[in-house]
């Protein structure tokens, strides 16, 4: 293997010059075969309140500008571990959701083609749908981690099927998901009614609520994941609203009482070893965030799954 090209040197150019890529990253095209590949899906034509995720990807490639190449907390240096790079973003229709989710779905298909794993910067949770859909197709039934304020179980919203609060009934109605292994992390706030928990519970998954996590200590719920998880391959979704409003203003339905950036960083490094195949960071709204707070935790969330899937074993296709 050849060794990986890493981010622009910090010592000759300063962080805040330069390209825009994530970390500072060489582009797809720059590389000759990629390990990782951070994708932007900037869309967001599925939110049912506060619009604006599709500026989410710009948000967060900025914030990242002072990622740093060493994991302290892992032991882990990503970019030479692994060749990572910001495979761009995913051009999608803002007018067609189901034209998005198209798009989405063949564009994910492509990159994984290439080898890459693929670390996705939404956009609205609806894009976790065609990322599981293309993933399904390389790895059958897949568990899953799905770290929001909100179960994203629904039906439909004024009747549509394709929406940011419904990717994960879809993704259970069409079999992406493996039902032994899926959860819900840092869940809270007010339901319409009672039969939401029982259609989830239904569905399969488990629930550990933000109040758990903090009874609970981030240590014994990640012990608790990576237990279910098994070696089962295993996608990560992370809508940054599972973060207090506190830790993550700029996002598009806020929920008082969550997870600190520190609990869900910790509780994500807590999965190093588990067979990562795929993870997304979604919900990111600039235009309600305040001194990039919200794109910062996206980035050094974006920072901690790129070194899990570091530490991780390769995503052998199942
Ligand atoms: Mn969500």
């Amino acid at each position: 293997m050849t060794t990986p090209i890493g981010p622009t040197d910090s010592s000759r150019t300063p962080r805040f010059a330069g390209p825009a890529t994530f970390a500072r990253l060489p582009r797809l095209d720059q590389v000759e075969r990629a390990d990782v590949a951070v994708v932007g899906v900037p869309f967001d034509t599925g939110v049912s309140y506060r619009p604006g995720a599709r500026f989410g990807p710009a948000a967060i490639r900025d914030a990242s500008r002072l990622l740093r190449p060493y994991h302290p907390a892992l032991d882990v240096s990503p970019f030479a571990a692994l060749q990572v790079v910001d495979g761009g973003d995913i051009a999608v229709n803002p007018f067609s959701i189901g034209d998005a989710v198209e798009t989405i779905d063949a564009a994910a298909t492509d990159l994984l083609r290439t080898g890459a794993r693929l670390v996705t910067l939404g956009g609205d949770h609806t894009i976790a749908l065609p990322l599981l859909r293309s993933l399904h197709r390389v790895h059958g039934p897949i568990a899953m981690l799905h770290f929001d304020a909100h179960l994203d179980t629904w039906d439909t919203y004024f009747g549509e099927p394709y929406t940011h609060g419904t990717p994960f009934r879809r993704a259970v109605e069409e079999g992406l998901l493996d039902t032994e292994a899926i959860a819900h992390v840092g869940t809270r706030g007010p339901l319409y009614g009672k039969r939401d928990l029982e259609d989830d519970r239904r569905f399969g998954f488990g629930i550990v609520t933000s109040a758990d996590v903090m009874r609970r200590g981030v240590d014994e719920v990640a012990d608790a994941l990576r237990q279910r998880i098994g070696n089962r391959p295993l996608y990560v979704s992370v809508d940054i609203d599972v973060l207090d409003p506190a830790h993550a203003p700029g996002t598009g339905t806020p929920e008082a009482g969550g997870l600190t950036s520190r609990e869900l960083l910790e509780i994500l490094r807590g999965l190093a070893g588990c067979r990562i195949v795929g993870a997304d960071v979604v919900e990111v709204a600039p235009a309600y965030d305040h001194a990039q707070i919200t794109a910062t935790a996206a980035a050094h969330v974006a920072y901690d799954l790129v070194s899990v899937l570091a530490l991780g074993p390769a995503a052998t296709t199942g």
